[in-house]
């Protein structure tokens, strides 16, 4: 049985929501553990009722633990994965570092449940802009091949940890207050601003944040063939990330069938009507579990083409709600053996 559980990274920001959701959820555990780094170690944390001590983490924090769920800096997660493995433990993994190794399965369960049966004791959660985007292709997929994506993201500042929704905060305060500010969390004031580079350079001038969403759409519906041109923007919002999406399809899908394949779909929750001034906001779908899709409408420029708004909390859906859910796959996939 999986009844011995870690957090990883216990005292981040995720590690926070991961908590939250395994209490929300009720997910069912004999025992838990909380694990970060030796500068967090000896945190008091409260979970379901019980006070616990955060434990540092190092390679001896596994024995005994069946699941653990990480959600730490890629660094800790090259080194901290293996420890657990050794020690029989299956790693949620939240972190990029394992995502396109081959051995590891990409994961989101309403789009790919199955690949979580190849582990070999990792599994991972992907980035959060992908996350929400596959949610959304998955029924559209299913009813005609999609072919070819554009997509641009309007990426809120969490998704660069707490100190980039402070930076946010402060910056806006020091412009409005005539003060100078010193950005940390960006390379550039993002108070009033839009910033259109996520990560670094990478391949072709698209960014590490944009190839991300190429390789890991491609891996999660194991499907080469799927093009995808992404343009991923930081915007001054705090929270849940934004995406334009334009889907090139096989065959037509009208705007009509689109949303009733939406609206069947589990996660995906769906607010469209234009003239009434309703569509998904960020402001809207913080704390919120679902993908929220809007704005659906035909792309008048290309034959097959559909295009709609696409908003989801990228810290949770996009983060914890999926590493969450992947854990309770594996659970039910134990009880049903
Ligand atoms: C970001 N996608 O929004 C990243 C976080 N993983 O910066």
């Amino acid at each position: 049985m999986y009844e011995n559980l870690a957090i990883v990274g216990a005292t981040g920001a995720v590690g926070r929501l991961i908590r939250q959701l395994l209490e929300e959820r009720k997910f069912p555990y004999k025992t838990i553990k909380f694990l970060a780094s030796k500068r967090s170690a000896g945190t008091e944390i409260t979970f379901n009722g019980t006070t616990h001590t955060v434990e540092e983490l190092t390679p001896e924090s596994f024995e005994g633990v069946d699941i653990a769920i990480g959600s730490t800096p890629d660094e800790a997660a090259k080194e901290f994965a293996p420890w657990a493995v050794q020690a029989g433990c299956i790693v949620v993994d939240e972190s990029g570092y394992w995502r396109m190794k081959e051995d590891v399965p990409l994961v989101v369960p309403e789009v790919n449940p199955e690949a979580i049966k190849n582990h070999k004791g990792i599994i991972s959660s992907p980035n959060c802009s992908t996350t929400q985007m596959v949610v959304a292709m998955k029924p559209l997929h299913d009813a005609s091949k999609i072919k070819r994506v554009v997509v641009s993201t309007y990426q809120a500042t969490s998704g660069a940890g707490v100190v980039g929704e402070e930076e946010l905060v402060n910056g806006a305060k020091a412009v409005l207050n005539g003060e100078s500010f010193q950005n940390k969390a960006f390379a550039h004031q993002i108070a009033f601003n839009l910033i259109p580079q996520i990560g670094s350079e990478k391949y072709e001038g698209y960014t590490s944040e944009e190839m991300k969403m190429v390789y890991e759409t491609q891996k999660i519906f194991g499907d080469d063939s799927i093009k995808v041109c992404p343009t991923c923007v930081r915007v001054p919002v705090t929270n849940c990330h934004s995406e334009t999406i334009m889907v090139e399809t096989e065959r037509p899908i009208s705007p009509a069938e689109a949303r009733e394949l939406f609206e069947k779909t589990e996660g995906i929750t769906v607010v469209d009507n234009l003239g009434a001034g309703e569509y998904p906001m960020p402001k809207d779908c913080t704390n919120k579990n679902d993908v929220f899709i809007g704005r659906i409408r035909r792309d008048i420029s290309c034959e097959n083409g559909l295009t709609f708004w696409c908003v989801s909390d990228n810290l949770r859906k996009g983060a914890a709600t999926n590493a969450v859910q992947i854990a309770e796959l594996l659970v039910r996939s134990q009880a049903a053996v």
